[in-house]
């Protein structure tokens, strides 16, 4: 019965998965640094090694040296061939037309934050890096410098980086009141160091990005599991509410029909929310977990109806919240699994993500959410 899903439901998340990816938007961020600091490695540790796995992006114009990496609701813009110091003038300029010509363009297509890098071990910061960091301010791009590779070890960090931290403090850079960043992007097994200062980081860029591109960067980032599971907890309230005034009116609808599409696009703004890449048997799973669970909601609703005197006395409120309980119950069962699956669980040896392993998962997690969510509402 989980195996099979209509046509119609599979069509319909898929649809619905496209929807909320392409409303969510896209944050933007520029990312900037020498050559080899670990600007590369920084990103992939927040946001996931896809950016570095599909290569190397596409230049934002013909000859232009900056480069533009796109994957869902994130984009990257870093430079190519051209070092800050050396060609600090060239790099201006051709952000200067870049960010004119994105100025008109909606948010989605603009710069939302920059990121300069600079390596704590090479000890040292110079006038034309803070010339570039003041650049990029009076372009309106909001920066924050970020020290690399800062080696950290019995609750300390290396008194070097401290010192380098302090004296780029020294500048008075305009970085919105924001501190100077110490970072390490990825363990290091000889040395036992292991990453830190990443959560930081973020958090300070959602304080300077606009807006109206924080939901795209919760769901581009992959440290911060609480700000993913508090959107999703907007998207599952919001949706069990639809649910219940579908349920209060009483009026004799089809439960498959009405209540499932609302439980479908709950479900696709959590996988959005969550990263989750959804190919053609990852939506064929999902449809069928729902198809199963509207059949349930059926069978609850039948159940009640049996009962004398019930049914036709608050039938309509029961209804509600039968209906939102099931919502509530599918959106944290789903909100369970997509978790899992952003932690790279419920994949197959070949590294797609296991369908049936998937269904189970979430089987498993209504079974317990259920009862819950018929008792909450
Ligand atoms: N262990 C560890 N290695 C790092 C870290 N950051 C950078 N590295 C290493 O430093 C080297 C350069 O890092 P990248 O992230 O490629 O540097 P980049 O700034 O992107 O370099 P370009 O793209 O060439 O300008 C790589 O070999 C990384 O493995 C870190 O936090 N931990
Ligand atoms: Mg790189």
């Amino acid at each position: 019965m989980a195996g099979q899903a209509p046509d119609w439901i599979v069509r319909q998340f898929t649809k619905q998965f496209e929807e909320k990816s392409r409303s969510l938007g896209r944050f933007n961020l520029a990312i900037f640094g020498k050559t080899g600091v670990g600007k590369s490695t920084l990103v992939n540790a927040i946001f996931g090694s896809d950016l570095a796995e599909t290569g190397i992006g596409k230049p934002v114009t013909r000859d232009s040296h900056l480069y533009l990496h796109v994957s869902g609701c994130l984009g990257v813009l870093d430079t190519r061939g051209l070092e800050i110091g050396r060609d600090t003038g060239t790099i201006v300029g051709e952000l200067e037309e870049f960010v004119s010509r994105m100025r008109r363009l909606p948010l989605p297509e603009q710069l939302h934050a920059a990121w300069y890098c600079v390596r704590s071990t090479d000890n040292r910061f110079e006038d034309t890096e803070e010339e570039f960091i003041r650049a990029l301010d009076r372009l309106g791009l909001p920066v924050l410098v970020v020290l690399t590779q800062v080696p950290f070890a019995n609750g300390r960090y290396h008194p070097a980086a401290l010192e380098l931290a302090a004296s780029i403090s020294r500048r008075q850079l305009p970085l919105h009141g924001e501190p100077i960043f110490l970072t390490y992007a990825r363990e290091d097994t000889f040395h036992g160091y292991q990453p830190h200062g990443l959560q930081a980081l973020l958090d300070a860029t959602f304080r300077v990005a606009p807006e109206g591109v924080r939901n795209a960067l919760t769901a581009a980032q992959k440290i911060d599991m609480g700000r993913k599971r508090a959107d999703a907890h907007k998207a599952i309230t919001a949706a069990a509410a639809s649910a219940a005034a579908v349920g209060a009116v009483p009026i004799p609808f089809s439960d498959a029909a009405i209540l499932v599409p609302i439980q479908l696009a709950m479900m696709a703004s959590i996988a959005v929310i969550f990263g989750v890449r959804i190919d053609r048997a990852t939506a064929a799973a999902v449809a069928a977990t729902a198809a199963a669970t509207a059949g349930g909601r059926s069978l609850v609703t039948g159940l009640i109806k049996l009962v004398p005197g019930v049914g036709s006395v608050i039938g309509g409120t029961i209804a509600a919240s039968v209906a939102s309980g099931i919502t509530l119950a599918i959106g944290e069962s789903w909100m369970a699994v997509c978790g899992r699956i952003a932690r790279g669980e419920l994949s197959t040896a070949a590294g797609t993500l296991d369908a049936s392993a998937v269904r189970e998962a979430f089987m498993a997690e209504f079974g317990k959410n259920v009862k819950r969510g018929l008792s909450k509402s």
